[in-house]
């Protein structure tokens, strides 16, 4: 090998892959040579790891570099950065923790951190950051997701357990063997499919392909035909967003006045059928949820929601509903529902047939693998006990004591003084981001922990460098896969980026946690260390795996796939009494009394259809378009969005708009024209993309431009780039999950005419020498 060069095995959350190094530089990479579907994506790991976009080195916004916890907190994101040295960074930090535990106690510490980081097992940076804080009396916490928030309350509430939302699913291989029909709401997306946290190897593509030649057929339920890949060949019912509730109580109330529902399985597996009948079938309320009253609410017909429901009886059929459905206005319900529809088809525990959450979210969901523990540095209890659902965030900053209702307990937000947040990017995920910036603005500190100078980062007033996964060695392998891999360390952390773990262990010295925090290891001890601790639990589930010098060594050690294909809720359906679900009734909870007893106006004891606040048919809305904000297809949320392969699909440098043909011609909008869409809450630029692949009335806007306000003083301002967030609504999905609601938006679009504004998003915010 040439000298200067070299030749690593790495990775990301959207593959494994080999890097070129040349002069300390990556330079290129190349598949790893076990995927079967490497993803184009990685091809943009050399131009994130070495761009202007990184941050250099610690930097202190100037005004607060001035007047620490006073200064003028609505600049931030509006002000030049003062470069400081570690030791003044690191110092700035504890001294502020230390001085808010002492005047305000330790849940005046959000360091909540939602957010996916890098794709690392021993550099995560939120493990590290709250193991130290829980040695040092907590902090203020963030429960839930803004995945699946919905969906990961009421889930365990009438299934027992989050499995059928995290999985294992039931797996491909059954699907081949079994399932005559998967009828998918929200589709199973290729692009979501080249992500998995923590990086894998691609075979989705490849079993979807078996499934299909084995004759199973597909249903799309949603808004997208692009949901479902070409080769699945699938019926599209391009059905408005948000009313998958009531398409399923059609679906239902078909099969029970048709007699084609399974009362065995009911009477045996479930409880409160009976409690639910009166309103599937109108006795409550005069309305029956038939497919004549379900038509108009979703926009397809009786007579092709009939002869769905009959299809579906009529053969092994699975359910699957992707995460997005319940990010939405009362999403608990499809969720709810979803289940319900399943138990009355009477299939749940059979192969290939049932209910999931979950294909096609992310690559390996599905996949037959051993589920076996992953490598990693446990954070230990939280003794503050001070926890809010992660998608309050701006509530809690806005309202400190208000009081809110989440899952069954009354809880009241606290009074927040400093947010340390690392590995997440707030003003990429959080709705309303006006509404945000307004809430940004009360906290007297604000910390950020990143590589890049994200829009949160150039919001803060102290910003820590971390270096990359390809900066350090570490541990990599998805939840659902067969492999666990070594990420060698490629380059030295860019300019003077420190590891997460170094940055938070040089905190830790300086709080007195020193040796307890680190327990006198080093970092490459540490890692190990936790590989050590891994190899002894997984010898304990029975698998020989190699020394770590002889897995570093090989690169990657992989596990055998399961020879039985696995059926979820198979043991629960084989024998009941034996295996009961973890519910209160131990069985499925058509009816909840838990849910009911808590007493919810916006969450009842059944699944019920509530139209969403926005959506098409609200029939007073200001506002014409529904507006999807879903997963980006060339990157992972707004990481990479720095990157050659975000860039090259962007129009006329902004993230592009799908729409629809004649909404497009109803607005004299061209292909690759700049538009303008807003509501009363935001407004953003984006790229004319139109397709007739999405539905008339929807326009779907991925998640992930970095936020790039023309005026960044200014709460309000014209965000230039394409942020969807900027018109998303921030509000709970019910008193029970309180989770995000972005996918129930109503828009308008208009042609921008004037001249295009200047992206720049990606542009480091300017620095200054200090004020004396
Ligand atoms: N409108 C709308 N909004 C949504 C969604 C939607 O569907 N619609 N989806 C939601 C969903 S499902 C999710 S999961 C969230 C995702 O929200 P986030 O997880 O916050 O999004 P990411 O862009 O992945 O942010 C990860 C951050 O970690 C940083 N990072 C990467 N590597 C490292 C590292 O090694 N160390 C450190 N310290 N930092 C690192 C990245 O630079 C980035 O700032 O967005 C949510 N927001
Ligand atoms: N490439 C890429 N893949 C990703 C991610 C990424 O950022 N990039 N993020 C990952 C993460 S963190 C997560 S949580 C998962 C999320 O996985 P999902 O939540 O399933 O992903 P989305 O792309 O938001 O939504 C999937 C599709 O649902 C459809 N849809 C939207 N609203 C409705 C509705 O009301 N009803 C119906 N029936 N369909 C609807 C949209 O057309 C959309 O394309 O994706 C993961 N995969
Ligand atoms: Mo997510």
């Amino acid at each position: 090998m040439k000298q200067g060069k070299k030749t690593v095995l790495n990775g990301s959350h959207w593959g494994i892959f080999r890097a070129d190094v040349e002069d300390g530089r990556v330079v290129r990479v190349h598949p790893f040579e076990k995927d079967p579907a490497p993803t184009p994506l990685i091809h943009t790991i050399p131009s994130i790891t070495h761009t202007e976009t990184r941050i250099s080195q610690p930097m202190v916004r100037a005004g607060y570099h001035a007047n620490g916890p006073d200064s003028d907190r609505t600049k931030r994101g509006a002000e030049p950065f003062v470069k400081v040295s570690w030791d003044e960074a690191l110092d700035l930090v504890a001294g502020e923790l230390s001085r808010v535990k002492t005047d305000h106690g330790n849940q005046a510490i959000f360091a909540g951190s939602y957010g996916w980081g890098g794709p690392g097992k021993f550099q995560r940076a939120k493990n590290h950051l709250h193991r130290m804080l829980n040695m040092w009396g907590g902090f203020t916490g963030s429960t839930s997701s803004y995945s699946f928030a919905a969906g990961m309350i009421i889930v365990p509430h009438i299934l027992g357990s989050l499995q059928p939302i995290w999985g294992p699913h039931t797996s491909w291989a059954s699907l081949e063997q079994a399932c005559g029909l998967l009828v998918s709401f929200g589709g199973l997306p290729a692009k979501n499919m080249q992500i998995d946290h923590g990086g894998s190897v691609h075979t989705a593509e490849g079993w979807l392909k078996r499934i299909k030649e084995s004759g199973t057929e597909f249903v799309n339920i949603g808004p997208n035909r692009g949901d479902m890949a070409n080769f699945l060949d699938a019926l599209w019912l391009p059905a408005r967003p948000g009313s998958d509730t009531a398409i399923m109580l059609a679906l239902a109330h078909t099969l029970y006045a048709e007699g084609l529902h399974d009362q065995g399985f009911l009477a045996r597996y479930c409880v409160g059928f009976e409690a639910f009948l009166p309103y599937l079938t109108g006795a409550d309320d005069g309305q029956p949820k038939d497919a004549d009253w379900a038509a108009p609410i979703c926009e397809v017909d009786g007579d092709t929601i009939r002869a769905l429901a009959r299809r579906m009886a009529a053969t092994r059929t699975m359910i699957n509903i992707s995460w997005s459905v319940q990010r939405a206005d009362r999403g608990e319900q499809p969720f709810w529902m979803g289940a319900v529809l399943a138990a009355m088809l009477g299939q749940i525990g059979l192969p290939g047939a049932g209910i999931s959450y979950g294909y096609g979210v992310e690559g390996s969901n599905g996949n037959p693998h051993t589920p076996l523990p992953a490598p990693g540095v446990a954070s230990g209890q939280n003794p503050s006990g001070s926890i809010i659902p992660c998608a309050r965030i701006s509530d809690m900053l806005l309202e400190p004591s208000g009081e809110y209702d989440f899952n069954g307990q009354h809880l009241t937000y606290p009074d927040v003084r400093l947010i340390y947040w690392v590995g997440g990017n707030i003003f990429h995920h959080h709705q309303d981001l006006n509404r945000l910036l307004g809430a940004w603005a009360r906290p007297e500190t604000i910390i950020i922990q990143d590589p890049w100078w994200t829009p949160a980062a150039k919001r803060a007033d102290i910003v820590l460098p971390a270096a990359t996964q390809l900066e350090c060695n570490d541990l990599g392998g998805a939840r659902a896969q067969n492999i666990l891999y070594a990420m060698q360390k490629a380059v030295e952390p860019v300019g003077d980026a420190r590891t997460d773990y170094t940055i938070i262990n040089g905190l830790a010295e300086r709080l007195g946690l020193g040796e307890k925090f680190n327990e006198g290891r080093t970092e490459n001890e540490w890692l190990r260390h936790v590989y050590d601790v891994w190899r002894q639990k997984v010898a304990q589930a029975g698998f020989e795996t190699p020394s770590f010098d002889a897995f570093w060594e090989a690169g990657y050690v992989e596990f055998p796939e399961p020879t039985e294909p696995y059926v979820l809720f198979g043991d629960f359906r084989a024998d009941p009494d034996a295996n009961p679900l973890k519910t209160p009734s131990g069985k499925i909870e058509i009816y909840s009394e838990t849910i009911g007893g808590f007493e919810y106006e916006s969450c009842g004891p059944h699944p019920v259809w509530v139209a969403p606040k926005e959506w098409l048919g609200a029939a007073a809305a200001e506002y014409p378009l529904h507006l999807i904000s879903n997963q980006p297809r060339w990157r992972l949320h707004s990481q990479a969005d720095v990157g050659t392969v975000s860039r090259e699909h962007k129009v006329q440098g902004r993230e592009a708009i799908q729409i629809n043909p004649e909404d497009a011609k109803a607005r004299g909008i061209e292909e690759g024209e700049i538009v303008r869409v807003h509501n009363e809450r935001g407004s953003c630029l984006a790229g004319a993309h139109i397709s007739d692949a999405i539905r008339q009335g929807v326009a779907a806007l991925a998640t992930g431009a970095w936020f790039d306000p023309a005026d960044p003083g200014d709460i309000g301002s014209l965000d230039k780039h394409g942020n969807p967030n900027m018109l998303t609504r921030d509000e709970g999905t019910s008193q029970l999950a309180q989770g995000p609601v972005a996918q129930s938006t109503l828009m308008e679009i208009e042609r921008h005419d004037g001249p295009a504004p200047e992206i720049t998003a990606f542009t480091p915010p300017e620095t200054v020498e200090a004020a004396e």
